[in-house]
């Protein structure tokens, strides 16, 4: 069934609910000399390469490589299109490896056809802090699709964050593999709902007609938080402190660094979005939204090549109500023309999306630890963790 996965030291289908395994790391750490030191072979035409993110051309053809080959929808209608400016962003937080940016080329022509990457993460499991990696942006071009590729790349970031003395990682897929620590629905809020049918993202439902869903979408012109504002370097003081905070409630989630914190949440022009609630009186931050950029490719349409979508990223509210905070996320996102915001249901995301006209996605996003069981599996809204 997955000859591949069950070798894998990663919840196995057939120990599901089996309640006498031990949570916890499932292998220990072996001496870092034991660890393998020469990369995994690969088929006779292909070479690993170290892909340098800081220089534009190895960027531009991990960028080109993804946005022809990497995620779509179950209809094939659209693909993900990270940004080059995205990818340096979500590829070179504080302590990243070069290391863990790994391409595969064709040794006689040198076109890079698969990618897979980790970046540095100490993520809290229960009462535990333990060091991990994120993989993400695992890609195999799709001419080489089906001839084990992946495994060998899996098996190759494996190896080279074992050399880091790392022995656990995070990842999420929209494909079930052994085993989710749970499973999270992505739902979407339309801000264009004109051209969101254009493309078929979304369809007029029965007794809708395009008027009525344009009323239904509307938004007020302009945000209606007092003290709301683009978060500044000067902020992330307090914004560490209240997301540090927030998480603190999940079963899993990541820790951050004031470090940490201004990588990931300082604005940059499409890439990501943090807006702070400067208390008028106190002139204390007491709530702050952020999303990111990341448009798809939309495939076969005659009128339109882009679908611009923001998604949820982390959002903390002491004092303004969540529900009005996201309200201001999806009107800053309305006037900066995105044309959809997207959420998963984790955290404590599910009160609010209903009540602001989210709708139901046909996708879902599984989370994976490797290397460490959770004796039950857990709720998206145990989940502290968003993945780019
Ligand atoms: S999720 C995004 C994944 N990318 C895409 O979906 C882009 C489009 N698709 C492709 O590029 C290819 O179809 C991929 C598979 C590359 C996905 N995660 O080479 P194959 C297993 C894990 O013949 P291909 C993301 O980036 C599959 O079950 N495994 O297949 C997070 C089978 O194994 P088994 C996957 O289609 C990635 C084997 O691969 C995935 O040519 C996290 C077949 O290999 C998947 N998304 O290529 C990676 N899809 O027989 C794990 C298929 O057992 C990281 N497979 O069923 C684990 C932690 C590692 C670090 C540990 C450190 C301590
Ligand atoms: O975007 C997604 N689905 C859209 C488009 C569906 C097109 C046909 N398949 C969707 N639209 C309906 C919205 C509608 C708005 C009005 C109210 C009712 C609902 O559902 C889906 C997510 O839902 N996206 C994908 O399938 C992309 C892949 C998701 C897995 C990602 C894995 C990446 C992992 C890397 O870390």
């Amino acid at each position: 069934q997955h000859k591949f996965w069950e070798s894998q030291p990663v919840g196995q289908f057939k120990d599901f609910g089996n309640s006498s395994l031990p949570g916890g790391p499932i292998e220990q750490p072996t001496p870092l000399s034991e660890v393998k030191q020469e990369p995994y072979n690969l088929p006779n035409l292909y070479e690993w390469t170290v892909c340098d993110m800081d220089s534009d051309e190895v960027c531009n053809e991990v960028y080109v490589l993804l946005m022809n080959n990497y995620v779509e929808d179950d209809d094939n209608l659209f693909r993900f299109n990270y940004s080059k400016e995205f990818l340096r962003w979500g590829l070179r937080p504080p302590g990243y490896f070069r290391s863990w940016h790994i391409g595969v080329r064709v040794k006689a022509s040198g076109k890079l056809v698969a990618f897979i990457t980790g970046v540095p993460v100490k993520m809290r499991v229960r009462d535990e802090v333990v060091q991990m990696a994120e993989v993400n942006f695992l890609c195999v071009h799709k001419k080489l699709r089906s001839k084990r590729l992946a495994p060998v790349l899996i098996k190759e970031i494996t190896r080279r964050i074992h050399l880091e003395n790392i022995w656990q990682a995070a990842y999420t897929a929209g494909v079930l593999l052994p085993t989710p620590i749970t499973t999270s629905q992505y739902w979407h809020r339309t801000l264009n709902p004109k051209k969101l049918i254009d493309v078929g993202f979304s369809r007029l439902g029965d007794r809708m007609t395009m008027s009525r869903a344009i009323k239904l979408y509307k938004l007020p012109s302009s945000i209606l938080t007092p003290g709301l504002r683009k978060m500044e370097l000067r902020d992330v003081p307090s914004v560490t402190r209240l997301l540090s905070n927030y998480l603190s409630r999940f079963v899993v989630a990541p820790t951050f660094d004031e470090d940490e914190v201004a990588h990931w949440l300082l604005p940059q022009e499409n890439v990501v979005e943090s807006y702070v609630v400067e208390s008028p009186e106190t002139h204390d931050i007491t709530d702050f939204f952020s999303f990111y950029t990341l448009p798809s490719s939309i495939l076969n349409n005659p009128n339109y090549s882009t679908l611009k979508a923001a998604y949820a990223f982390y959002n903390v509210s002491t004092r303004t109500p969540l529900l009005q905070l996201i309200q201001d996320a999806l009107i800053v996102a309305k006037q900066k023309d995105f044309d959809v915001f997207n959420a998963l249901d984790i955290m404590e995301n599910e009160p609010f999306l209903r009540e602001l006209k989210f709708g139901r996605g046909d996708g879902q996003l599984y989370y994976y630890l490797y290397n460490y069981r959770l004796r039950d599996a857990l709720k998206p809204s145990d989940l502290g963790l968003v993945m780019l």
